[in-house]
Protein backbone atom coordinates (compact mmCIF):
# COMPACT_ATOMS: atom_id res chain seq x y z
CA UNK A 1 0.00 0.00 0.00
CA UNK A 2 1.61 3.63 -0.99
CA UNK A 3 2.11 5.94 1.78
CA UNK A 4 2.96 9.79 1.97
CA UNK A 5 0.56 12.68 1.16
CA UNK A 6 -1.22 11.68 -1.80
CA UNK A 7 -2.10 8.81 0.12
CA UNK A 8 -3.43 10.49 2.45
CA UNK A 9 -5.80 12.61 0.09
CA UNK A 10 -6.99 9.29 -1.81
CA UNK A 11 -7.87 8.22 1.78
CA UNK A 12 -9.51 11.57 2.65
CA UNK A 13 -10.98 12.14 -0.49
CA UNK A 14 -12.71 8.17 -0.30
CA UNK A 15 -13.91 9.22 3.12
CA UNK A 16 -15.47 11.98 2.24
CA UNK A 17 -17.38 9.69 -0.78
CA UNK A 18 -18.88 7.16 1.61
CA UNK A 19 -19.71 8.92 4.94
CA UNK A 20 -21.09 12.08 3.14
CA UNK A 21 -22.54 10.89 -0.46
CA UNK A 22 -22.60 7.19 -1.49
CA UNK A 23 -22.27 4.96 1.22
CA UNK A 24 -24.41 2.20 -0.93
CA UNK A 25 -21.56 2.58 -3.46
CA UNK A 26 -19.68 -0.07 -0.93
CA UNK A 27 -22.86 -1.13 0.59
CA UNK A 28 -22.60 0.73 3.80
CA UNK A 29 -25.20 2.01 5.54
CA UNK A 30 -24.97 5.52 8.03
CA UNK A 31 -26.80 5.42 11.22
CA UNK A 32 -29.11 8.52 11.74
CA UNK A 33 -25.96 10.80 13.23
CA UNK A 34 -24.02 9.82 10.45
CA UNK A 35 -22.10 7.43 12.37
CA UNK A 36 -20.38 4.45 11.20
CA UNK A 37 -18.46 1.51 13.20
CA UNK A 38 -15.16 1.29 11.82
CA UNK A 39 -14.50 -2.44 11.59
CA UNK A 40 -17.35 -2.15 9.09
CA UNK A 41 -16.10 0.38 7.28
CA UNK A 42 -12.92 -1.39 6.90
CA UNK A 43 -14.53 -4.73 5.57
CA UNK A 44 -16.47 -2.77 3.43
CA UNK A 45 -14.12 -1.03 1.84
CA UNK A 46 -11.74 -3.68 1.32
CA UNK A 47 -14.59 -6.11 -0.43
CA UNK A 48 -15.05 -3.63 -2.53
CA UNK A 49 -11.31 -3.78 -3.91
CA UNK A 50 -10.19 -0.36 -1.75
CA UNK A 51 -8.59 -1.68 0.96
CA UNK A 52 -7.72 1.03 4.01
CA UNK A 53 -5.83 0.03 7.08
CA UNK A 54 -7.22 0.93 10.79
CA UNK A 55 -3.79 3.13 11.27
CA UNK A 56 -4.85 4.74 7.76
CA UNK A 57 -8.17 5.74 9.10
CA UNK A 58 -6.55 7.43 12.22
CA UNK A 59 -3.92 9.13 10.51
CA UNK A 60 -6.94 10.72 8.00
CA UNK A 61 -8.91 11.75 10.89
CA UNK A 62 -5.78 13.48 12.83
CA UNK A 63 -4.48 14.94 9.60
CA UNK A 64 -7.25 16.39 7.67
CA UNK A 65 -6.66 19.57 6.90
CA UNK A 66 -10.38 20.44 7.92
CA UNK A 67 -11.08 18.15 10.52
CA UNK A 68 -13.25 16.66 8.03
CA UNK A 69 -13.95 12.97 10.41
CA UNK A 70 -15.15 12.82 13.87
CA UNK A 71 -14.07 9.17 15.61
CA UNK A 72 -15.97 8.83 18.43
CA UNK A 73 -15.45 8.52 21.99
CA UNK A 74 -14.65 5.08 22.22
CA UNK A 75 -12.99 5.44 19.13
CA UNK A 76 -15.01 2.75 17.65
CA UNK A 77 -17.70 4.69 15.07
CA UNK A 78 -16.73 7.21 12.46
CA UNK A 79 -18.54 9.35 11.13
CA UNK A 80 -18.09 12.82 8.57
CA UNK A 81 -17.87 16.37 10.55
CA UNK A 82 -20.18 18.05 7.95
CA UNK A 83 -20.77 18.64 3.92
CA UNK A 84 -23.28 15.55 3.56
CA UNK A 85 -25.79 15.02 0.90
CA UNK A 86 -27.15 11.48 2.50
CA UNK A 87 -29.83 12.48 5.08
CA UNK A 88 -28.22 12.44 7.96
CA UNK A 89 -29.28 14.48 11.74
CA UNK A 90 -25.81 15.27 12.86
CA UNK A 91 -27.27 16.29 16.48
CA UNK A 92 -25.27 20.03 16.40
CA UNK A 93 -26.49 22.79 19.01
CA UNK A 94 -27.51 25.89 17.63
CA UNK A 95 -25.06 29.15 18.03
CA UNK A 96 -24.89 32.56 18.29
CA UNK A 97 -23.01 33.59 14.94
CA UNK A 98 -20.41 36.15 14.47
CA UNK A 99 -22.19 39.79 13.43
CA UNK A 100 -20.69 38.62 9.98
CA UNK A 101 -19.82 35.40 8.07
CA UNK A 102 -18.38 34.55 4.58
CA UNK A 103 -19.45 32.69 2.11
CA UNK A 104 -16.78 31.77 -0.88
CA UNK A 105 -18.75 30.94 -4.45
CA UNK A 106 -17.46 31.78 -8.09
CA UNK A 107 -17.88 35.47 -9.58
CA UNK A 108 -20.35 33.54 -12.32
CA UNK A 109 -22.76 32.70 -9.32
CA UNK A 110 -23.43 36.12 -8.28
CA UNK A 111 -26.26 37.25 -9.98
CA UNK A 112 -28.22 34.23 -9.19
CA UNK A 113 -27.02 34.19 -5.47
CA UNK A 114 -28.34 37.93 -5.26
CA UNK A 115 -31.29 37.30 -6.52
CA UNK A 116 -32.43 34.14 -4.86
CA UNK A 117 -30.31 33.92 -1.47
CA UNK A 118 -27.73 31.18 -1.07
CA UNK A 119 -28.93 28.20 -1.43
CA UNK A 120 -27.44 24.89 -0.24
CA UNK A 121 -27.52 22.56 -3.73
CA UNK A 122 -26.72 19.10 -2.81
CA UNK A 123 -25.50 19.51 0.43
CA UNK A 124 -27.58 19.90 3.67
CA UNK A 125 -26.53 23.87 4.87
CA UNK A 126 -25.84 26.89 3.30
CA UNK A 127 -21.78 26.47 3.80
CA UNK A 128 -20.36 30.00 5.58
CA UNK A 129 -16.68 30.92 7.11
CA UNK A 130 -15.48 32.86 10.01
CA UNK A 131 -12.94 34.37 8.05
CA UNK A 132 -12.73 35.90 4.98
CA UNK A 133 -9.71 34.12 3.76
CA UNK A 134 -11.46 30.54 4.20
CA UNK A 135 -14.49 31.70 2.21
CA UNK A 136 -11.77 32.91 -0.73
CA UNK A 137 -10.58 29.18 -1.03
CA UNK A 138 -13.92 27.58 -0.89
CA UNK A 139 -14.60 30.06 -3.71
CA UNK A 140 -11.46 29.65 -5.59
CA UNK A 141 -12.51 25.51 -6.17
CA UNK A 142 -15.24 27.26 -8.23
CA UNK A 143 -13.97 29.53 -10.21
CA UNK A 144 -12.75 33.02 -9.99
CA UNK A 145 -13.77 33.50 -6.60
CA UNK A 146 -16.25 35.69 -4.59
CA UNK A 147 -16.52 36.62 -1.54
CA UNK A 148 -19.71 37.39 -0.39
CA UNK A 149 -20.62 39.21 3.32
CA UNK A 150 -23.14 37.67 5.67
CA UNK A 151 -25.19 39.73 7.97
CA UNK A 152 -24.87 37.27 9.83
CA UNK A 153 -26.30 38.90 13.27
CA UNK A 154 -29.41 40.30 11.40
CA UNK A 155 -30.41 36.91 10.16
CA UNK A 156 -29.93 35.57 13.68
CA UNK A 157 -31.88 38.55 15.17
CA UNK A 158 -34.59 37.84 12.70
CA UNK A 159 -35.03 33.97 13.99
CA UNK A 160 -32.49 32.12 11.65
CA UNK A 161 -30.98 29.44 12.94
CA UNK A 162 -26.93 28.61 12.90
CA UNK A 163 -25.27 25.29 13.38
CA UNK A 164 -21.68 25.38 13.95
CA UNK A 165 -19.99 21.83 12.65
CA UNK A 166 -17.36 20.19 14.87
CA UNK A 167 -14.50 21.66 12.36
CA UNK A 168 -15.95 24.78 12.63
CA UNK A 169 -18.15 25.68 9.73
CA UNK A 170 -20.99 27.66 10.22
CA UNK A 171 -24.28 26.45 8.54
CA UNK A 172 -27.30 27.47 7.88
CA UNK A 173 -30.37 26.34 5.68
CA UNK A 174 -31.03 29.41 3.75
CA UNK A 175 -29.87 32.92 3.18
CA UNK A 176 -32.27 35.66 1.70
CA UNK A 177 -30.94 37.83 -0.40
CA UNK A 178 -31.97 40.72 1.87
CA UNK A 179 -28.50 39.47 4.03
CA UNK A 180 -25.97 39.42 1.91
CA UNK A 181 -24.47 43.01 2.27
CA UNK A 182 -22.83 45.18 -0.98
CA UNK A 183 -18.84 45.56 -0.02
CA UNK A 184 -20.18 49.20 0.88
CA UNK A 185 -22.47 48.27 4.28
CA UNK A 186 -19.83 45.30 5.43
C1 LIG B 1 -23.51 28.14 -4.97
C2 LIG B 1 -15.85 22.11 0.96
C3 LIG B 1 -26.33 29.96 -7.78
C4 LIG B 1 -22.58 28.31 -3.80
C5 LIG B 1 -15.67 23.60 1.14
C6 LIG B 1 -21.52 27.27 -4.14
C7 LIG B 1 -16.80 23.99 2.06
C8 LIG B 1 -25.60 29.24 -5.75
C9 LIG B 1 -22.31 26.17 -4.83
C10 LIG B 1 -17.87 22.97 1.76
C11 LIG B 1 -26.77 29.71 -5.13
C12 LIG B 1 -22.51 24.94 -3.97
C13 LIG B 1 -19.04 23.58 1.04
C14 LIG B 1 -27.73 30.34 -5.94
C15 LIG B 1 -25.54 28.86 -3.60
N1 LIG B 1 -27.47 30.44 -7.26
N2 LIG B 1 -25.37 29.35 -7.07
N3 LIG B 1 -28.90 30.84 -5.46
N4 LIG B 1 -26.70 29.46 -3.80
N5 LIG B 1 -24.84 28.72 -4.77
O1 LIG B 1 -19.62 22.66 -2.99
O2 LIG B 1 -20.12 26.21 -0.01
O3 LIG B 1 -13.47 20.05 1.05
O4 LIG B 1 -22.07 22.42 -2.36
O5 LIG B 1 -22.06 29.61 -3.74
O6 LIG B 1 -14.41 23.93 1.64
O7 LIG B 1 -18.75 25.67 -2.12
O8 LIG B 1 -15.79 19.19 0.96
O9 LIG B 1 -20.78 24.29 -1.39
O10 LIG B 1 -20.57 27.80 -5.03
O11 LIG B 1 -16.50 23.97 3.42
O12 LIG B 1 -14.61 19.40 3.16
O13 LIG B 1 -23.59 26.73 -5.13
O14 LIG B 1 -17.24 21.98 0.94
O15 LIG B 1 -15.31 21.39 2.01
O16 LIG B 1 -21.26 24.27 -3.88
O17 LIG B 1 -18.61 24.20 -0.16
P1 LIG B 1 -20.92 23.29 -2.67
P2 LIG B 1 -19.55 25.20 -0.95
P3 LIG B 1 -14.77 19.91 1.77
Amino acid sequence: MSEGPAREVEVSKLLSYVLRHKPEAIGLELDAGGWVAVDTLLAHLAASGRPVSRTEIDRTVETSDKQRFALSEDQQRIRANQGHSVAVDLGLPSAQPPSRLFHGTATRFEESIRREGLKPAQRHHVHLSASPGTAQVVGARHGKPLVLVVNAEAMHKSGFKFFISANGVWLTDHVPPQFLLRASEA
